[in-house]
């Protein structure tokens, strides 16, 4: 398991060194949307909940989840940012053949299975547009809830990944009954404090693959520029 203190402090040195190396000079933060983006690595997260009936595993060149929990397709940590990433196990739909069971291989209720909990200090509060990097090889491991303190408002339900099958893709789209692969815009939390709060994901669908998440209030961000 990887210590979250240390991942944090990679993390903060990480965003040192690359703000030092632009060649951009500084500029006052006169509004939330002119800051950068909140990177996180999934691995690096404070607790997990809700751990009965799924849970995260990392998943990393060390670290295996358990051998006897369904998992079909074989690991992918090599291509991860930080070489880690996280699972939600066992992995009991991969595809429209096998049985839908809500509650334990599907939910599409946030805040029921599978809670991962990130302690996070917010030096601005505004609306922040939620991205995710997931890793999907199929159907039924495209999906995730994302939520804010206690709450899992509308705009954090059923992200959705279409594109980008069989690598490390960044999305940020929610799926709606017109369009399942997901909107551009929708996926956001808004931060009414600075301050301390707490994120966190859910399971909409087990076998999940998770490397890490991006927070910005830019409207427009492109996570190709991480
Ligand atoms: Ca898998
Ligand atoms: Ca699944
Ligand atoms: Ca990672």
């Amino acid at each position: 398991m990887y210590d979250p203190l240390i991942m944090r402090l990679l993390l903060a040195v990480s965003l040192f060194v690359g703000l030092g190396c632009s060649s951009a000079p500084p500029e006052p933060e006169e509004s939330a949307g002119e800051s950068g983006p909140i990177v996180v690595e999934a691995e690096a997260f404070d607790r997990q909940t809700e751990t009965d009936t799924r849970r995260w595993y990392v998943v990393s060149a060390d670290t295996q989840p358990p051998t006897d929990l369904r998992d079909v397709d074989p690991p992918h940590a090599e291509l991860a940012s930080g070489s880690a990433y996280l699972e939600i196990l066992p992995d009991t739909r991969t595809n429209h053949d096998e049985e839908l069971i809500h509650g334990e291989n599907f939910t599409n209720e946030p805040g029921k299975l599978a809670i991962l909990e990130y302690d996070l200090d917010f030096a601005d509060p505004g609306r922040y547009f939620v991205w995710v990097s997931a890793y999907s090889t199929g159907p039924e491991d495209n999906g995730i809830h994302v939520g804010l303190d206690d709450e899992w408002p509308d705009s954090g339900q059923r992200m959705q990944w279409c594109e980008g099958k069989d690598a490390w893709t960044w999305a940020s789209k929610q799926r709606t009954e017109e369009v399942h692969c997901g909107v551009p815009g929708l996926i956001f939390l808004d931060v009414e404090t600075p301050g301390p709060h707490v994120v966190r994901f859910s399971m909409r669908e087990d076998g999940f693959e998770f490397d890490r998440f991006a927070l910005t209030t830019d409207p427009d961000f492109d996570p190709a520029a991480l």
